[in-house]
């Protein structure tokens, strides 16, 4: 994925420095979604010209594009541009090693008639380039993103000048791409005219007015509907925002100003007022004013506009060196965030009010399917076994990339839950798509308010952990494992049998937050223990039951964060195989807690040392039979079996965290990652 921002400003007098401030700010916030290039383009040249477009652009982080931008010489930064269109990007390449040429924004010829930012993948854009190369474009670079600059072009040739409007051009081209995509145009021969479009990736236009919009409700015009400035095919009817902007306003009150941002992040230090667009939408501003245009009909004729909840602070680091420090710290926080206004542990009841209008139809269900990828996965995998105990249904656990190659039979009375921090992820949003053809009720779990799974499925449930930035998932790990297993309990909730071990549940659940601050006093010793690992080859996480989740997981934090290997072993399997593995005096994890697995993996320990192994042990308080066999113990408190992982994660998450930071690498933008894989 990447990150998409750009920015227009009507009547509103700008200076090109403050523009070019305002679109590096953007790509800050936004760096966490991609970061191996960067780039923007805005009107070039001296003063209020807009006949040329400049385009800067440079391999790396955003500060190699602000030293570029440093670097460009005849800029003129000072005079007010009292109408202009930006747009800058942050790239996850797909297409094209990470280099200035295949950096976004792409042109359509030298002259940058039309440039674009793209994000996700345009699976048709061979085809594309064989046709125009056949038509005479020279294309520069590896990127399939720059097929799309060519063509608009050449469509716009199509059209000999007969005064074809932006809008219309980009939805036309739209309809020659396959694949996903976020886009954002911008043309010399529309000055001042910026248009975006999405289809499988996110995008959202940010408003900013110095009057009270005259709506909150954005008409949706269908082609062949109303004209570019607003008034319908009756030459009567005028959008009633039109009416705001189109009036002879003589108090400034026409100034407007545009955010277009991959998400919210981005846009709430200038505005909370949010439209977030849907497949197929072509948003386009021409004179100032914001149409929102589509081929046919959804299920929906307007976009609301909305305000955005988020705070400015939430998507800062305080007080933490890095994101990801401060979202683990976060967690007793964010989860009692996650359990705000559901949970009620004196009146006994767990309320999840974005399922209530389904959940006769979930009780009636053969068959729960939790579906993601990475992290979310494996808080299906923390889930699994309390959700089969409480429900007394088969509960299936899928990699959303798997399931789709397998093309697992899915049923009409199944019902699939789709986990996803992000709500962008391409795995499972098509493993969404997919349960929605076998009309399966759908169910998202999801961080990020108004993401596409979120607003894709038929009813869900947002985990609240809050903006979680680093690319290492923490906070919204263990929310969503809070979510899941509160859904758990209102499936038994009329169950008399399970009475007591509800309550037994929904107390551990309330006690979290305080023990989770017990598991973060241990960040010192976690830390010498990282710089005990730090020159193993290999880490290998071992434990079973409730505690699996804890062992696939740390593993998944120790690789993406350090970039040691390490595994994730179900101890029952030890003898099976990994055991070979095991040297004399070599360090491995386990996590072992009191719970009905207990003796297991007390056994699996035994097995480990008496190959000379020395277990690091993830153990509940003044455990001697731990002690008396460990070569090192961290201690968590104990809490209910299946809360239990939500504390073992934690000192692994604090252990990746303290190895990346030893080796001096990137906590918050490991390499080759990004926050939310929204390509294929
Ligand atoms: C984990 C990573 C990654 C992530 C998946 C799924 O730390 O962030 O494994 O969990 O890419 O992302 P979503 O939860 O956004 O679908
Ligand atoms: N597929 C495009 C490229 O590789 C866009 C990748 C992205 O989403 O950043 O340039």
């Amino acid at each position: 994925m990447c990150g998409i921002f750009a920015y227009l400003n009507y009547m509103v007098p700008v200076k090109r420095q403050q523009i070019l401030d305002i679109l590096i700010g953007g790509l800050q916030r936004l760096e966490y979604r991609g970061y191996d290039s960067a780039g923007l383009a805005i009107d070039g040249g001296q003063g209020e010209c807009q006949d040329n477009i400049l385009i800067i652009k440079q391999k790396g982080k955003v500060a190699a594009l602000q030293q570029e931008i440093l670097e460009q010489k005849d800029i003129d930064k000072e005079t007010p541009l009292l109408c202009h269109a930006g747009i800058s990007h942050t790239r996850w390449a797909t297409h094209g090693e990470p280099s200035p040429r295949n950096s976004h924004p792409h042109r359509s010829d030298d002259n940058n008639e039309f440039v674009v930012i793209h994000n996700g993948i345009i699976t048709n854009y061979k085809d594309i380039k064989l046709f125009l190369e056949k038509k005479g474009y020279k294309f520069e670079s590896e990127s399939d993103t720059e097929s799309i600059a060519k063509l608009i072009k050449h469509l716009h040739s199509c059209h000999k000048n007969n005064g074809v409007t932006f809008q219309k051009l980009v939805a036309e081209t739209i309809q020659q791409l396959e694949g996903s995509f976020a886009l954002v145009f911008k043309s010399t021969h529309y000055p001042g005219e910026l248009v975006a479009t999405r289809r499988g990736g996110p995008l959202l236009v940010g408003v900013r007015s110095k009057v009270q919009l005259a709506t909150n409700a954005f008409p949706i015009i269908v082609s062949g509907g109303a004209s570019q400035d607003g008034t319908y095919p009756d030459g009567k009817t005028v959008h009633p925002l039109m009416k705001q902007l189109s009036s002879d306003c003589t108090d400034g009150s026409d100034a407007m100003e545009y955010f277009f941002s991959s998400d919210a992040s981005a846009v709430i230090e200038h505005t909370k007022q949010v439209i977030y667009l849907e497949d197929e939408d072509v948003a386009a501003v021409c004179n100032g004013k914001l149409n929102i245009h589509r081929a046919t009909l959804d299920d929906s004729n307007v976009r609301e506009l909305i305000t955005v909840k988020m705070e400015l602070e939430q998507i800062m680091k305080g007080n933490y060196s890095t994101f990801m420090q401060k979202e683990i710290f976060e967690q007793p926080e964010s989860l009692v965030n996650t359990m705000r206004g559901r949970l009620n542990y004196e009146k006994g009841s767990v309320v999840l009010g974005g399922l209530k209008d389904h959940m006769g139809e979930i009780r009636r269900c053969r068959r729960l399917i939790m579906i993601a990828c990475g992290t979310s996965f494996n808080s299906a995998v923390a889930t699994r076994q309390i959700m089969e105990e409480l429900t007394e249904l088969p509960v299936m656990v899928e990699l959303s990339s798997d399931f789709l190659d397998r093309r697992t039979p899915i049923f009409r009375d199944d019902v699939c839950f789709f986990i996803s921090q992000s709500g962008e992820t391409a795995d499972t949003l098509m493993a969404l798509k997919y349960c929605k053809e076998k009309g399966a009720l759908n169910v998202g779990i999801t961080n990020v308010v108004g993401s596409t799974i979120s607003r894709e499925t038929h009813c869900g449930v947002h985990v609240n952990a809050g903006p979680e930035i680093g690319v290492a998932s923490t906070k919204a790990y263990t929310s969503q494992i809070a979510t899941l297993i509160m859904f758990a309990l209102t499936l038994c909730e009329d169950r008399i049998s399970m009475t007591d071990r509800r309550k037994e549940i929904m107390r551990g659940l309330h006690e979290l937050p305080e023990k989770i601050e017990k598991v973060l006093l241990l960040d010192e010793r976690i830390k010498e223990i990282a710089e005990e690992l730090i020159h193993e080859r290999s880490l290998l996480v071992m434990g079973r039951g409730y505690n699996f989740s804890t062992c696939i997981e740390g593993a998944l934090k120790i690789k993406e964060l350090s970039y040691m290997h390490s595994e994730g072993i179900l101890c029952g399997e030890l003898k099976h195989g990994p055991l070979a593995m095991l040297d004399p005096g070599m360090k491995v994890l386990m996590v072992c807690t009191k719970d009905r697995v207990y003796s297991k993996v007390l056994s699996g320990i035994q097995q480990v040392i008496a190959r000379q192994g020395r277990p690091i042990v993830i153990c509940n308080p003044d455990d001697n039979n731990v002690h008396d066999m460990a070569y090192k113990v961290i201690e968590v408190p104990q809490t209910v079996d299946c809360i239990q992982a939500i504390l073992t994660v934690i000192p692994l998450q604090l252990l990746s965290f303290h190895l990346a930071t030893k080796k001096g690498l990137n906590v918050d933008m490991p390499r080759n990652l990004a926050k939310s894989v929204t390509v294929e």
